[in-house]
């Protein structure tokens, strides 16, 4: 394709990886972004921005047909670091893709939107969002801010709610959460190209025997996961999750247990 695709976090873990693998797979004309330029090879196309700054955050997104928003703090932090770089960072986004006629965003979501669920509910497309942190609220807050954005203006997105997007699974959480980079790729591929999305929710995981969702939505719009944690024996729980009975509890793990201060009997 060689559409003017954005990827934002281009220098990160995620982003990172999608901006490099895209390029594997046919896609001519990216722009990667991020705060600081960091492994962008020579031939890569960059410009160092803060999606803080609207202003700047327009002018990074003129002329792009679909970005790719990988750029934000990755876990936990306090709740004035998440509001700036991933609430207000993902609102300057939208806006931009508006002022600019964007058509379509693909928006990094996390598993953390729903992080408190129990890890013994099957979820779909449908389940209640249940953020188990500040930085899976700002997830919650991209998934609804995409929703209006295409019901309002018609820019198309998907929201993947990533799991656990490593090389290979570490622990016991991950035999249901894992996603590998190559299947993550390919989720990112679907929304860009994809005929008759208008707003979507899908799980980037891969083909778990372990999962704990549902994700024949993105079935339906021809997802064919390549890799499955079933062939990991992996029977560790993380050092953390050793510790920590609440994580087992939850979808989120660790997530959930960090500065709680509820009743673990009332999250049902
Ligand atoms: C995420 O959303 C994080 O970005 C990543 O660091 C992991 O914690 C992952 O979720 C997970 O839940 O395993």
């Amino acid at each position: 394709m060689n559409k003017k695709i954005l990827v934002t976090g281009a220098s990160g873990h995620l982003g990172g990886m999608l901006f490099k693998a895209m390029a594997k797979i046919g896609y001519t004309n990216l722009l990667g972004t991020d705060l600081k330029k960091k492994n962008i090879e020579k031939n890569e196309k960059f410009i160092t921005a803060n999606l803080r700054n609207l202003k700047s955050t327009v002018k990074i997104s003129k002329g792009v047909y679909a970005i790719v928003h990988f750029g934000a703090i990755p876990v936990e932090d306090t709740q004035k670091n998440i509001l700036q770089n991933n609430i207000i960072g993902t609102y300057n986004l939208f806006e931009a893709a508006r002022i600019n006629k964007v058509k379509r965003v693909i928006f990094a979501s996390s598993n953390h939107a729903i992080g408190f669920h129990r890890r013994i509910t099957r979820l779909n497309e449908f389940s209640m969002q249940r953020p188990d942190s500040h930085y899976g609220l700002s997830k919650a807050f991209g998934e609804d801010l995409s929703r209006l954005y295409a019901d309002k203006f018609n820019i198309k997105s998907m929201c993947i709610r990533i799991g656990s997007c490593l090389k290979k699974p570490e622990d016991r959480r991950h035999l249901s959460t894992w996603i590998s980079y190559e299947d993550l790729t390919q989720l990112v591929d679907i929304g860009i190209k994809h005929r008759s999305i208008h707003h979507e929710i899908v799980y980037g995981v891969s083909r778990n025997k372990k999962s704990w969702w549902n994700n024949s939505r993105a079935y339906k719009l021809g997802y064919k996961p390549k890799d499955s944690s079933d062939r990991f024996k992996i029977n560790l729980l993380s050092k953390n999750e050793y510790k920590d009975k609440m994580a087992l509890l939850f979808q989120g793990g660790i997530f959930t247990s960090k500065n709680f201060k509820g009743n673990i009997k009332k999250i049902k």
